[in-house]
């Protein structure tokens, strides 16, 4: 065990690197340094860094009300990898997206990895929160490692998956939502139970990190799987002129064994569209089945074509459509994977397409830069040929959107308690 680790834990003198300062690692950094620990911040994005430094927070479901709190115990670096060794703590919160053909990309954690490796001293302890498939953090961290150091007498490997939910305007800060741990060994546990301990209200421990790497992926795929549902539903109610919205509030009437999932135009951001597959990647590796999995994608996607269609069937070539949100989902600036992304690069082919968020200023369709309305005056919604609700931001004024526009593709349910002609269910 690491006993000057623990220590340093015990007393708060341990000082924290977090490594990638997205909505992931910065909510963290706001949620540590609230615990009285000196935290060091590393990214390698100087825009970001320079807007942390002047009190901006970089992420709109961040306040800069916390950044500046944060500022109080926070020592930024641009990239100063070195200082990793005068950490005591080394939370990784880097992206883990996918590769061209569906296979996890650990290439920023192996990188960061490999730039820090030198800096690396006994009595630290790295802790993973990104989001990788079970056997990933041993096969990226344990074998050079237990090479230089005895893993859990000297040096500590953990893992423990974020739980941060983008755009919700949560009645409970991030330290109350339980935290899922585990560790190399046990005394790795035992050094991450004492510093979680101590930052979040309740901690689980796993009995393996495999397990703990699992239910995170298991969490993420039963919302991926759900939403399919939910889609699949929506297409075989919606033709029999059977609106889904209205068996899913009569289904919610069931207090017990039933979850609610809406469906939408597809799903988008960077875990649900992502996390399941990597399940796939290792079952494919163990050749067992997922294909729940596998079918959920599919319908998550072709969920979005079907809406496409819908409107090609309804509007003429060559008018004018806006559309309503980039975002993935509603209240929020982040517009990866996004359905809205496919919905415009499909439709613009045979449309005059603009869109309006009032949380991102541009897009990127197949890298030509896609500009959003500066501003919307909604009489003018009566130009449009037919609108489009991707996105149901709360910001949205609904009632004049139903006055304004002439037909309105709703895939959110967004009027859910009006009816008009002009509203298209898709
Ligand atoms: N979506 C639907 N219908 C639903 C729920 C979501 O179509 O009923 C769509 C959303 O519009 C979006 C996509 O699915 O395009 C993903 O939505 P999400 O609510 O799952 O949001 P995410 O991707 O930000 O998921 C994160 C996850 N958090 C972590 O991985 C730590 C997820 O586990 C959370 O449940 C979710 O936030 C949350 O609750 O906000």
């Amino acid at each position: 065990m690491s006993k000057q680790l623990n220590d340093k834990i015990k007393n708060k003198s341990a000082k924290i690197a977090i490594i990638g300062l997205g909505y992931v690692g910065l909510e963290l950094a706001t949620t540590i340094a609230k615990s009285q620990f000196q935290v060091y911040g590393f990214d390698k994005n100087k825009d970001k860094i320079n807007l942390i430094k002047k009190n901006k927070s970089p992420i709109n479901t961040i306040s800069s009300k916390k950044i500046k709190l944060l500022n109080k115990k926070f020592i930024l670096n641009l990239g100063n990898i070195k200082q990793i060794y005068n950490c005591d703590v080394i939370i990784i919160a880097l992206p883990t997206p996918l590769t061209k053909n569906d296979k996890p990309d650990i290439s920023y954690l192996k990188n960061c990895y490999k730039n820090i490796f030198p800096y690396l001293r006994q009595d630290q302890m790295i802790i993973l929160e990104s989001t990788v498939y079970p056997g990933a953090t041993t096969e990226i961290f344990s074998k050079e490692i237990a090479k230089k150091f005895i893993i859990g007498k000297n040096f500590n490997i953990c893992f423990s998956p974020e739980r941060i939910s983008p755009g919700k305007k949560l009645s409970y800060e991030y330290r109350d939502i339980p935290k899922i741990i585990s560790g190399k060994t046990k005394d790795c546990l035992n050094s991450l139970s004492l510093f979680y301990g101590k930052i979040f209200k309740t901690i689980y421990k796993c009995k393996t990190i495999e397990i703990a790497e699992f239910t995170k992926l298991y969490e993420n795929a039963f919302r991926a799987v759900n939403i399919g549902f939910a889609n699949q539903m929506k297409i075989v109610s919606n033709k029999m002129g059977i609106n889904i919205s209205e068996v899913i509030n009569a289904a919610k009437t069931k207090p017990f064994g039933f979850t609610p999932f809406n469906p939408g135009p597809g799903v988008g951001g960077h875990c649900i569209p992502i996390d399941p597959l990597f399940i796939s990647y290792v079952a494919k590796k163990y050749n067992v089945k997922s294909n729940f999995i596998e079918l959920a994608r599919k319908v998550n996607l072709e969920t979005t074509e079907w809406v496409i269609n819908k409107i090609k069937r309804n509007i003429n070539k060559n008018s004018k459509i806006l559309i309503f949100g980039a975002a993935y989902k509603k209240n929020i600036d982040d517009w990866r994977e996004s359905p809205t992304v496919k919905i415009i690069s499909k439709l613009e082919k045979f449309y005059n397409v603009t869109y309006y968020d009032p949380y991102i200023s541009e897009i990127f369709i197949n890298s030509k830069p896609f500009l959003s309305l500066k501003k919307l005056n909604y009489i003018n919604l009566k130009n449009y040929s037919g609108i489009v609700i991707a996105t149901d931001h709360d910001c949205f004024d609904y009632n004049k959107i139903l006055k304004y526009s002439k037909i309105i593709f709703d895939t959110r349910n967004s009027f859910s308690n009006k009816f008009s002609e002009k509203i298209i269910n898709c």
